[in-house]
């Protein structure tokens, strides 16, 4: 095997952890992605990056060139209808990914509400709400009766084959429930719309980009509305809706004297288990027969967002980090469940005596163990796990953890957690964060989500928030995005320092961040309810499309993330991407820059440099603050001594908790 020096080369390596840790002993024989991508150099298929090859038939394949007469596809294909095809199958995989997890959480939920499984109801009141949703009777009735009947009609959804909207939808604003209805784009049922999506996108069906991105837009509703906000609010549901809490954000959380589990994937299902197995007095035990103190789980990717949020376990790693966690030599087991889990991680732990124990049927991979998780036994099935971890304690060799780098983050906000933040205990409301943007201390709100990516600077999403809290944006994060910038210590009260002076006032009054952690990737669905509830507030206009809110997945890796930004996007949120795979079709391309804003009221962007993106997402709050009329010169308020009161008695965290 090749051996590498150091990270020397590795310019787009920003973390000081991850450079420690490729410095050290341990893991000079370990080939990472950032030694690919500099192996492979950055030229990418021209054809690939520009979306216009097609091999969606066996005359092709057909790499198309735009505007050359002889380059179209031999079934006569333009560049416009292959990359929008293209685009469209991303969506539908992305949409795939969510919403089988989607569905996993929603039978774990039946399980939960019968009784089975080491889990509960923890949130009756959204239970509740969410029951009304689905026109489910709430009044004396049990608890479990009402979960198992909720648990059934969601998992409907999935399978839905009337032509009648997915219930979820009712949600949004009236107006854009309107709009779906006139653009004929209301999502029907879940897996129907991927399945539409992939049959229109076969050789020979539909050949109209714009008819094409129609369905996409009803494809990417059904992930957002339909199925990962379910998600969500079911797992918040049995788990726990989450509340502030501080946490950890590092490489350093590893521990030398303990045994280290990672937990790298996106159903918390399993994660759960673990967390609950791994403080039982047999595995303690196990662990110390071991020779270890105890055993340590740290989260990996979504999964780690997971168990950060409701239970403060600290986050290790990010996507680009996966392979670093192990290059330390001290993980005894990387657990995997399913998304975004790197092939590489077999040949990885070729180093080391660390076990990738893979627990899902559906992904398996060269170099794994494999225990299934059973969820109808999942605490039998954790310990199982857990004591293949603990064996291989012993094995441990020469291991390096850079040290902790002590920058906790304040996680867990919630759109519920957020009314009561802003809105204080006693009178949770939108109404603060809204009037505060209609008189101009915070200029609007901002989301940076999504993944990180090897081929760009990992600082990039520090630069962004920055940039944005600086002009009083508050920025809103999900999934490695908030990993991302936990590490660059913007995800705590104490970055006020960095903000501008209005946004640095409040979120010192109030004790919150400027960047606030909402979740992982499908916990993006609790931006949309966060953006529905403003709207619904009043003053900010009548759909999402008014709002000075913009969404950014700058270094975006998974199709997941382009599911994500279509559903925004058909939502009325505008959204900017460094890159999409479409700039080889001229007019598909324009149409998604700029024409979506004719159905849909928003579009997609493009910006590669991190700074130009960021001022870009500046000029387009401050161009929906024009069109609201809210952008008149006002006085400067000051706060008050009561609306001080009123702010400071709404943070439950103020204070905020340890891990769980
Ligand atoms: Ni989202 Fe989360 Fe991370 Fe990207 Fe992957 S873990 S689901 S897809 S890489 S943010
Ligand atoms: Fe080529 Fe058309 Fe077949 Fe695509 S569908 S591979 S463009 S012939």
């Amino acid at each position: 095997m090749a051996t590498r020096n150091g990270c020397e080369g590795c310019t787009e390596i920003t973390c000081q952890s991850t450079k420690e840790v490729l410095a050290a002993a341990p893991a000079q024989n370990v080939i990472t992605a950032y030694d690919r991508v500099q192996r492979r150099g950055m030229s990418a298929c021209l054809f690939g990056s520009g979306g216009t090859c097609c091999r969606n038939c066996n005359m092709g394949p057909c790499q198309i060139i735009d505007g050359i007469e002889d380059m179209v596809g031999i079934c006569g294909a333009t560049a416009d209808t292959v990359a929008a095809r293209n685009f469209a199958r991303i969506v539908a995989a992305g949409t795939a990914a969510h919403t089988d997890h989607a569905r996993e959480m929603v039978r774990g939920f039946i399980d939960t509400a019968k009784g089975e499984g080491p889990h509960q109801i923890k949130d009756e009141a959204k239970l509740k709400s969410l029951a009304e949703v689905f026109g489910i009777a709430t009044e004396d009735r049990e608890i479990n009766e009402i979960a198992v009947e909720l648990g059934e009609k969601a998992l409907a959804e999935f399978g839905k084959q009337e032509n009648t909207p997915l219930s979820m939808l009712q949600r949004a604003t009236e107006k854009r429930q309107e709009l779906w209805k006139k653009l004929n784009i209301f999502p029907r049922g879940v897996d129907r719309e991927v399945v539409e999506m992939m049959h229109r996108t076969h050789m020979g069906v539909d050949q109209d980009y714009e008819n094409i991105m129609l369905q996409a837009s009803r494809c990417a509703l059904a992930d957002g509305w339909g199925s990962s906000m379910l998600s969500t609010e079911l797992t918040d549901i049995m788990f726990g809706t989450p509340v502030p809490r501080r946490a950890i954000v590092d490489l350093g959380v590893l521990k030398a004297d303990q045994v280290n589990v990672t937990v790298h994937g996106h159903e918390p299902l399993l994660a759960e288990a673990l967390c609950i197995a791994a403080q039982e007095p047999d595995m303690q035990e196990l662990a110390k027969k071991h020779g270890a103190k105890g055993i340590n789980l740290a989260g990996v990717c979504c999964t780690g967002n997971e168990i950060l949020m409701r239970r403060g376990i600290p986050v290790a790693a990010g996507f680009v980090q996966q392979e670093i966690a192990l290059a330390t030599g001290a993980v005894e087991a990387m657990v995997v469940d399913v998304q975004c889990v790197m092939e590489s991680l077999g040949q990885v732990v070729n180093n080391f005596h660390t076990d990738i124990i893979t627990t899902n049927y559906r992904a398996k991979m060269p170099g794994g163990v494999h225990i299934q998780f059973d969820e109808h036994e999942a605490i039998n099935s954790a310990k199982q796990i857990l004591t293949h971890a603990i064996k291989n304690y012993k094995k441990r060799g020469e291991c390096f953890i850079p040290e902790e780098k002590k920058l906790d983050v304040v996680v867990g906000f919630s759109h519920e957690t957020i009314n009561y933040t802003l809105g204080g205990r006693f009178r949770a409301s939108y109404r603060p964060l809204n009037d505060n943007i209609i008189n101009g201390r915070i200029r609007g709100v901002a989301a940076i989500v999504g993944c990180d990516n090897f081929k760009l600077a990992d600082d990039t999403h520090e630069i962004i928030a920055r940039h944005l809290i600086k002009n009083n944006i508050l920025v809103l994060a999900t999934g490695c995005a908030a990993t991302s910038l936990g590490r660059a210590g913007l995800v705590n009260p104490e970055a006020a320092r960095f903000c501008g002076e209005s946004l640095a006032e409040i979120c010192e009054t109030v004790g919150l961040p400027p960047v606030l952690h909402m979740g992982s990737c499908v916990d993006n669905s609790r931006i949309l309810i966060a953006a529905t509830q403003m709207v619904k507030e009043g003053g900010l206009g009548e759909d999402i499309s008014d709002l000075p809110a913009i969404g950014t997945a700058p270094l975006w890796m998974s199709e997941k993330a382009v599911a994500i930004g279509q559903y925004f996007v058909a939502s009325g949120a505008q959204v900017v991407f460094q890159d999409l795979p479409t700039s080889g079709a001229k007019r598909f391309n324009k149409y998604l820059l700029e024409g979506l804003m004719g159905p849909l009221g928003a579009h997609w962007n493009v910006e590669s440099d991190p700074q130009k993106l960021a001022e870009l997402m500046v000029e387009k709050i401050e161009q929906k603050r024009d069109a609201l009329g809210i952008n008149k010169k006002s006085e400067r308020v000051l706060f008050d001594m009561n609306m001080r009161r009123e702010l400071s008695g709404g943070v439950p965290g103020a204070g905020c908790t340890g891990p769980a």
